[in-house]
C-alpha cells in the first residue's frame, strides 16, 4: 500500500501526538464510560447537557501545552460514545451549541492548534448511546442494555449510519483542512459495511485527499490487500505492541499507542493513577523504537482545564524534548537487537542510545567496533570518546563491540540518558 504510506509520511516523522477526551462527563467525573458503566438513563445524564459551562475553555492553552510538551498533533473527541457533540452539527440538538458553552467548540480548537502549527485530527465515536436508532439490545457496552422495552423498541439503524455519514461530512467540510480521522470502535458484528464504511471512507478521500484514518471502522490492515476501509494506521489501546506492527508480508505498519496518563480518558476527579515523566518517555522512546508513535492522552475538567497534574507530566517531558527530540522525530527502528541497557532509534546514519540502566563501567555496543565515527551526549553536545577497556579482547562476545565511558556514578538524565551516535 503505497498510498498509505505516502499519507503517513508526516505522522511517521512526528511520532508523538495529545489525545483530549473532553465532553459532558467531565462533569460527573468518573470517566467517560460512566453512562455505560452506571447505566444512566438519557433522563439522568440529560442535566450534564443543561449545565455545560467551560468557562475555562482556552484551547490556545491546550495547544501550548502541546507545542510545549514537544507533541506535534492533537486528536479531540467531537463525538464521544454518549453522543454529545462539541461542534455545531445540523443534524442533532445535543451538541455544545445548546448547552451554556452557546457556542462551536471544535471551530476554536481547530483555530488554536492549527496556529501552533499542529497538526489536527477528530476523534468521532461510531457507538452513540443518544441515537434512537442506535441498537442497544445484546449490545455488552450500550446503558440501556438491561432495559427490555427500550432495547425492543423498533429502530431503523439505517437512519443512525446516514447521520454518521452526515456528521463526518460536516466535520471534514466545514474546519478547513483535518489531517487525521480517529474513528472508534468497532465491535462483535458492528463492523465494516455495517457502518457503509467503504461509501464513508471513499466520501471522506474525496473531500480530503490527504487525511488518514484510523483502523477501527473494520478490516484488517495487516493484509497486503486491505479493505478500502481497513485504515491508515493501526491503533493499539494502552499498551506499546511487544514486537511492534507489521504486516502479512513482514512490512511495517504504521500505528499509533494511544495511552492514558492515569487510568481514565475522560477526566476523573479521584483517579490519581498517574505515570511518570519517565515512565511517559520511556514508552515514547519504546514506540520509536518499534517504528510506531504515541498519542497521550489529557481529560480537561469541566470547566476545560487539563488537570495540573497532567499539565506538569507534559512539561517535564517537554523538558526532555526539547534537549531530546532529535531521537525521537523522523527516528524509527535500528536493526540491532535491543541493547541491555536500554533501547535504539535511529534516523539514518544517526544512531541513538537511550541509555536506562547505567550498571557501572562502560556501555557497551554490540557489534559497533570500529563503525562509530562521532558519539555525543545528546542533551548538551559534549564529546563522549570510544575506548577499549582493559582486558577487553579476554571478555566473550566483546570482539565486535565498541565501549563508551559515562563519566559519574549517575546517569545524566535519570528519565533517559541519550547518546547520539554518527555510524558508518
Ligand atoms: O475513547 C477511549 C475509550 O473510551 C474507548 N477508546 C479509547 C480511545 C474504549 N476504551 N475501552 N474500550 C473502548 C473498550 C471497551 C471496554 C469495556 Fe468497559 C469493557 C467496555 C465495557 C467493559 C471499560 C470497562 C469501560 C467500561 C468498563
Amino acid at each position: 500500500m503505497n498510498k498509505r504510506w505516502e499519507r503517513t509520511d508526516w505522522f511517521r516523522e512526528a511520532r508523538f501526538g495529545m489525545f483530549i477526551h473532553w465532553g459532558l462527563y467531565a462533569i460527573p467525573a468518573r470517566g467517560e464510560w460512566v453512562r455505560s458503566v452506571e447505566k444512566l438513563s438519557n433522563e439522568a445524564y440529560e442535566p450534564y447537557f443543561r449545565e455545560f459551562r467551560p468557562d475555562r475553555y482556552d484551547p490556545r492553552a491546550w495547544a501550548r501545552a502541546a507545542k510545549a510538551a514537544g507533541q506535534q498533533y492533537a486528536v479531540l473527541t467531537t463525538k464521544h460514545h454518549d453522543g454529545f457533540c462539541l461542534f455545531d452539527s445540523e443534524f442533532t440538538d445535543y451538541k455544545a451549541t445548546n448547552t451554556p458553552a452557546q457556542r462551536d467548540l471544535i471551530k476554536e480548537y481547530v483555530e488554536a492548534f492549527r496556529d501552533e502549527g499542529l497538526k489536527v485530527g477528530f476523534y468521532y465515536s461510531l457507538i452513540d448511546w443518544h441515537h434512537d436508532d442506535y441498537p442497544a439490545y445484546g449490545d455488552r457496552i450500550h446503558p440501556m442494555r438491561d432495559n427490555e422495552a427500550y432495547a425492543n423498541r423498533s429502530i431503523q439503524f439505517e437512519r443512525y449510519v446516514d447521520y454518521l455519514h452526515a456528521q463526518v461530512k460536516e466535520l471534514i467540510t466545514n474546519y478547513g483542512k483535518i489531517d487525521i480521522m480517529w474513528f472508534d470502535f468497532s465491535y462483535d458484528d458492528m463492523t465494516g459495511e455495517k457502518w457503509r464504511a467503504t461509501e464513508l471512507v471513499n466520501l471522506i478521500r474525496s473531500l480530503q485527499p490527504d487525511i488518514i484514518i484510523d483502523n477501527r471502522l473494520g478490516g484488517d490492515i495487516k493484509k497486503s490487500e486491505p479493505e478500502v476501509y481497513a485504515g491508515d494506521f493501526y491503533s493499539p489501546e494502552q499498551i506499546v505492541p511487544p514486537g511492534g506492527i507489521v504486516d502479512e508480508n513482514g512490512l511495517h505498519v504504521p500505528w499509533e499507542a494511544c495511552i492514558t496518563l492515569n487510568d481514565n480518558w475522560g477526566y476523573h476527579a479521584k483517579d490519581y493513577a498517574y505515570k511518570s515523566p519517565k515512565q511517559v518517555v520511556r514508552a515514547l522512546v519504546e514506540c520509536v523504537s518499534k517504528n510506531g508513535n504515541m498519542l497521550l492522552n489529557v481529560g480537561p475538567d469541566a470547566r476545560g482545564e487539563i488537570p495540573a497534574e497532567s499539565t506538569r507530566i507534559l512539561s517535564s517531558v517537554g523538558e526532555w524534548m526539547r534537549r531530546n527530540g532529535e531521537s525521537i522525530y523522523g527516528c524509527g527502528a535500528s536493526s540491532l537487537p535491543k541493547p541491555e541497557w536500554g533501547r535504539y532509534t535511529q534516523n539514518g546514519n544517526m544512531l541513538y542510545a537511550h541509555v536506562f540502566d547505567r550498571g557501572i563501567g562502560p556501555i557497551y555496543f554490540q557489534g559497533l567496533k570500529g563503525k562509530i565515527k562521532k558519539a555525543r551526549l545528546l542533551a548538551d553536545g559534549s564529546e563522549l570518546k570510544v575506548s577499549t577497556p582493559w582486558m577487553a579482547e579476554h571478555y566473550s562476545d566483546t570482539e565486535s563491540g565498541a565501549f563508551i565511558h559515562l563519566t559519574g556514578a549517575e546517569l545524566p538524565d535519570d528519565m533517559d540518558t541519550v547518546i547520539a551516535l554518527e555510524i558508518e
